[in-house]
């Protein structure tokens, strides 16, 4: 038995929760060991209506846009990424991207765009602010969740601008927030083995941490089930909960579990993780994250039924009808690609909660009693 088992059990928690005290690294540990995930789903959801939530769960109308899938850096644990050789490689103008989302809009009204792609070398900054204000422009209401850390940082390289200069221009053009994508975990000694091309973790929380002082709202996420420990998940989720002391910008925390078909990770026989590990991250993640109001269960990756039961388990988003999705889908993801609201309403409804339709800063929208 190790020293942390032996010190903890999911009782000492328990008591940490209940009298609204902070956890730390060991809780943490302690939780991701425990294998009672009914108990730790019940605990999470203490957590959650002790800090104040409600029955409401939240969900998005958006539309998912890819503006390239041509990459210069060869992450292992992507589908998605092109070179600009490789058949299927695309990237769109700025005319195509709105001209699509154009078109989109005439048959949903979705009130977000999430934008993410991969990292073009042959293009420059003025191609994303054409990109954020061309698609401002022609849907001055729907609000631009557009560009991962990992783009940003990307963005400094092509301009010679700092993350600062290159968000305030971005900002300046329509952009309203960040979504969480390019941290993926980082533990520098995971991210050496799965990500061995991308920039240095710091850079991540610079870009949302320079967000934050410019107003700007952001999301965060975690790229789990690969060859991390719970300790380097544990870490990764510490890190996030400090910068939100420091700057209150996060919205949401997304925890993404690694999906393995099209990598070399399945060639090396990696498989999905299991529903138990995603409910877990879900639990951990809300008894750790005392300061992030809302944690998603990300129905594209885990499937409707599986994050209706995460509402149990600490979650209270189930993020949005999403429409068209590559990233998951060109590593294997199972799921639809579009959720209807009368489905996602349905499957929320069905496990006790009450669905709340809401926009991207978790204003309310419509409420299906
Ligand atoms: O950074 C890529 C992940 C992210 C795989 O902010 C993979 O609401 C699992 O930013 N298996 C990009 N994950 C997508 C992104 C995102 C996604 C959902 C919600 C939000 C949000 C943002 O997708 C990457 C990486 O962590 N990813 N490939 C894969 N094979």
């Amino acid at each position: 038995m190790s020293v942390v088992e032996r010190i903890h059990s999911l009782d000492l928690v328990r008591e940490k929760v209940i009298a609204g005290e902070r956890l730390d690294l060991d809780d943490g540990i302690a939780l991701m060991e425990c294998d009672d995930i009914l108990a730790l789903g019940d605990l999470a959801d203490t957590a959650r209506r002790l800090r104040g939530g409600s029955d409401d769960v939240y969900f998005v109308q958006n539309l998912y846009l890819n503006q390239t899938n041509i990459c210069r850096v060869k992450c292992k644990f992507c589908a998605f990424a092109r070179t600009e050789r490789q058949d299927g490689a695309y990237l769109y103008s700025p005319a195509e991207i709105v001209e699509d989302a154009l078109t989109q809009h005439e048959h949903t009204q979705f009130t977000e765009i999430h934008m993410v792609g991969g990292e073009a070398p042959d293009v420059d900054l003025s191609y994303y602010v054409d990109i954020v204000r061309g698609l401002k422009t022609a849907l001055p209401d729907v609000h631009l969740k557009c560009f991962t850390a990992s783009e940003i940082h990307h963005m400094t390289k092509l301009s010679g601008l700092s993350h600062e200069d290159v968000l305030r221009e971005l900002q300046a053009a329509g952009l309203g927030s960040l979504p969480g994508g390019g941290a993926e975990i980082f533990a520098e000694r995971v991210r050496r083995l799965i990500a061995p091309g991308k920039e240095h973790p710091d850079n991540w929380f610079h870009t949302h941490r320079a967000a934050h002082n410019l107003g700007m709202p952001t999301h965060c996420t975690l790229l789990y089930g690969h060859v991390e420990t719970y300790e380097e998940r544990v870490d990764h989720l510490l890190r996030l909960r400090s910068l939100q002391d420091e700057t209150g910008g996060f919205l949401a925390f997304i925890p993404l579990a690694f999906h393995p078909e099209n990598t070399v990770f399945e060639r090396r026989g990696w498989t999905f993780s299991a529903g138990t590990d995603d409910l877990k991250m879900i639990a951990v993640s809300r008894l750790l994250l005392d300061n992030i109001p809302n944690i998603k269960a990300y129905w594209i990756m885990m499937g409707m039924p599986m994050a209706s039961i995460a509402l149990h388990f600490g979650a209270n988003d189930v993020q949005g009808t999403v429409v068209r999705e590559e990233i998951f889908h060109a590593a294997g993801a199972r799921t639809e690609t579009e959720q209807q609201i009368d489905e996602l309403v349905r499957y929320v409804g069905e496990v006790g909660r009450t669905p709340v339709q809401r926009d991207t800063l978790y204003n309310e929208l419509r409420r299906f009693e």
